[in-house]
């Protein structure tokens, strides 16, 4: 009777895994489709404990599974408290890395038996168990140096003739996987020597690749992470595992191409060179012209009248970590019959979602976070944007300006509304690197200082209105 249940507890589980991830693709459910995702994940993992059976004999070795458990429960309930939103980049690299661990211990563990046993295993095994060794060590060397660089602990590094290093070390794993599976026989050196190249191979492959990539190279890896644990459920012939890999890998890579096309780059682009340095331009053309400020008095005047305001929150916001006082600021803006809506592009921030997280932990309400392709034809019928330490989002250089890194990148159209408020600390360039004409258009005003001082500055202007 177990031996039927157990089938139904995976089927149950990798249900929820497509459900949960459904679900976290709206803000509003996100919360919820992870718990389901969690609790399909529980399930698949206490079912595996208690009811899986080989030749009759239950797993045991129960001490070091619970202990096992415990402890990585605690680090990671610890780590998950304790993580700043600003930090989440460097602990999913983290957490990416012990899993593309786990892949390749597997894969050690399961060589390990057949070394014992003096037998090879089947090609088929075989190949599986080297393709989780290579791509589950690739994994976790690469993402604990992407977490490195995030920290800031690792700085950008490139050797010569670098590419070519990294090909004929690509080349060199594969080919020696390949010779010693036609050896037919085990060879243990040739294994740990593979295991060794692909732990070097994920070291250079990361470390040339400039800082601010480093999230499209986290999916990357993520997606890496998924097609190695997969390898294990084909091992174990676990279909749970199998489907939860595959759902990751998948995940990840789409993730991986939404991610550049929404910054209008190639993938080879970003693993082979840095912004601005392998753009199909320079720095974007000399800008034109002259910039007009506002004070925090004259924009809330400007905001407390209008009938709608667009706030458009980047990387800034993050920084100055000002999203409550925005939530402040679009309540009191709400009180004196101003309609508020926040325009969310797919890449502000530094990473997937950043801006609906932040909004999300100030209680914005959902609703109001509206993605480019829906915003974008409000701002005709807008009279005021309010840009929040955003600004390559914003770039009209992006459709006007082929010398551009940027070009072809979609950005919200704010040049559309009336009156466009621009905060930021000073002139200087995003992450791109680049000028940004709209501050020099003549419908926009700029309104200098730290994002967090100058939104409460407008709150207690605005109240003062009142
Ligand atoms: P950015 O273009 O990076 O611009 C952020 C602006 O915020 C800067 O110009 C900066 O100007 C300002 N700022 C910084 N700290 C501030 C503070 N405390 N108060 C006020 N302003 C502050 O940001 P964006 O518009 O959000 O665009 C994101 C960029 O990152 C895009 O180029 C995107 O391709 C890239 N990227 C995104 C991701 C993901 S997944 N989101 C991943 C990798 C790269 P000052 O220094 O003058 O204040």
């Amino acid at each position: 009777m177990t031996d039927q249940i157990l089938p139904v507890c995976y089927l149950i589980a990798s249900v929820t895994f497509i459900i949960g991830l459904k679900m976290l693709s709206n803000p509003a459910s996100a919360r919820k489709g992870n718990l389901v995702a969690a609790g399909g994940m529980f399930l698949a993992i206490f079912a595996t404990i208690f009811l899986y059976r080989n030749e009759g004999e239950h797993l045991g070795n129960y001490p070091w599974i619970f202990a096992g458990l415990t402890v990585g429960t605690i680090i990671g309930v610890i780590m998950a408290k304790k993580v700043k939103m600003t930090a989440m980049p460097q602990m999913v690299s983290f957490f990416n890395g012990m899993g593309g661990a786990c892949a390749a211990v597997i894969s050690l563990v399961e060589f390990g038996h057949y070394e014992e046993a003096g037998s090879a295993p089947m090609s088929a095994q075989m190949l599986t168990i080297y393709l989780g060794l290579i791509i589950g060590s690739v994994s976790f060397s690469g993402s604990i140096i992407a977490f490195g660089k995030l920290e800031e602990k690792i700085k950008d590094r490139m050797l010569p003739a670098q590419q070519v290093i990294n090909v004929g070390l690509l080349l060199a794993i594969f080919g020696l996987a390949g010779y010693s599976m036609s050896l037919g026989d085990i060879s243990a050196n040739l294994f740990y020597l593979v295991f060794g190249l692909s732990l070097l191979y994920g070291i250079l492959f990361v470390l040339p690749i400039g800082g601010a990539d480093m999230p499209v190279v986290i999916s990357l890896l993520n997606s890496f992470t998924g097609v190695a644990a997969a390898c294990g459920g084909f091992l174990y012939d676990n279909k749970v595992m199998l489907v939860g890999g595959i759902l990751v890998g998948s995940a990840g890579t789409l993730l991986t191409i939404v991610m550049c096309k929404a910054m209008n780059r190639s993938l080879t682009n970003v693993l082979l060179g840095n912004f601005g340095k392998s753009g199909s331009g320079g720095p974007g053309k000399e800008m034109v012209g002259s910039i007009k400020e506002i004070s925090p008095s004259d924009a809330a005047m400007l905001m407390k009248y209008a009938k709608k305001v667009i706030i458009v929150p980047g990387y800034g916001l993050a920084v100055a970590q000002a999203q409550h006082t925005c939530h402040e600021l679009e309540e009191i803006l709400e009180k004196c019959d101003v309609e508020v809506k926040y325009a969310i592009h797919p890449v502000a921030g530094r990473m997937p979602g950043h801006m609906n997280v932040l909004l999300a932990e100030s209680n914005v309400d959902y609703d109001k976070l509206v993605e480019m392709e829906h915003i974008n034809p409000e701002f005709t019928t807008t009279d005021v944007v309010l840009v929040v330490g955003a600004n390559d989002v914003v770039n009209p250089a992006a459709y006007n300006d082929p010398s551009s890194p940027i070009f072809g990148m979609p950005i919200l159209d704010v040049e559309k509304a009336q009156q466009i408020i621009v905060m930021k600390r000073s002139m200087k360039a995003g992450y791109a690197g680049i000028e940004n004409e709209l501050f020099y258009n003549s419908k926009t005003s700029m309104l200098f200082g730290d994002a967090k001082n100058t939104l409460t500055k407008l709150v207690t202007e605005l109240k003062g209105l009142n």
